[in-house]
């Protein structure tokens, strides 16, 4: 299990990059330092979108030494599970609205050779992962309505991640807390200072039309470090 650290990791969302040009993004996004990458999985039915799947990581997979996550926002995740494993993930995260149990999702993502994460939509009560925190490393708190990019952020995000940081805190759980949804240096503060630990940046964050994927970084960077200061 990752520890809860005075540290905030940056990973980018690959479905917000330049879909022409993902091996530049992933090489470029790597050398400017970034944590990971986060690959949107979707199924068309448990979001409204289809982006990117298994084949996308495995092509991708060489081209960097930093870990790959997939966030999948499908009905039924145990059909992809062998095939994410395969193709290079190091962490898959469920959720807690998928279809099947819980638990048992979670330990078929672990024995497929994975780490667990859980995901909650922005109206699941922060609760329903109790169950599974002795199993994850991640809690991904969805800060907008899952599967697209762009959406305004929800309201009382800030409040649902300080929720989970709390019952992490209280049960013991190592779990880091992820936000993802509209993560940029205008919002970052208020999701940093509730107990984020892990920020996706995607359209309004990271791949921004008019600047540097590296300026984009150091920026998401510097507004969460003056976060964790308390400023
Ligand atoms: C959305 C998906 C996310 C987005 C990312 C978009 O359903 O899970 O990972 O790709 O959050 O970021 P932004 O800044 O465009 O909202
Ligand atoms: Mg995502």
């Amino acid at each position: 299990m990752e520890a809860q650290g005075g540290t905030v990791q940056v990973v980018a969302s690959l479905m917000c990059a330049d879909l022409t040009a993902l091996g530049a993004a992933v090489r470029a996004l790597e050398a400017a330092g970034v944590d990971g990458f986060h690959v949107d999985i979707m199924d068309g039915l448990f979001v409204p979108n289809i982006v990117l799947g298994p084949p996308v990581v495995a092509a991708l997979r060489p081209l960097t030494t930093r870990p790959f996550e997939a966030h999948l926002m499908v009905r039924d995740p145990r059909p992809l599970l062998p095939a994410l494993a395969r193709a290079g993930c190091a962490l898959c995260l469920v959720h807690v609205e998928s279809r099947g149990r819980l638990r048992r999702t979670v330990e078929a993502v672990r024995a497929a050779g994975m780490a667990a994460g859980v995901a909650l939509n922005p109206q699941t009560p922060p609760a329903l992962v109790e169950p599974v925190l002795d199993l994850v490393s991640r809690v991904l708190v969805m800060t907008v309505r899952p599967g697209f990019a762009g959406r305004p952020m929800v309201p009382g995000a800030a409040r649902r991640v300080a929720a989970v940081a709390a019952l992490l805190r209280r049960t013991g759980s190592g779990a880091l807390v992820e936000v993802d949804g509209n993560v940029n240096p205008r919002t970052v503060g208020p999701l940093v200072a509730a107990g984020a630990r892990v920020l996706v940046g995607g359209s309004t964050g990271l791949f921004l039309p008019d600047q540097p994927l590296a300026v984009s970084l150091v920026r998401l960077r510097a507004a969460a470090a003056r976060a964790l200061a308390g400023g």
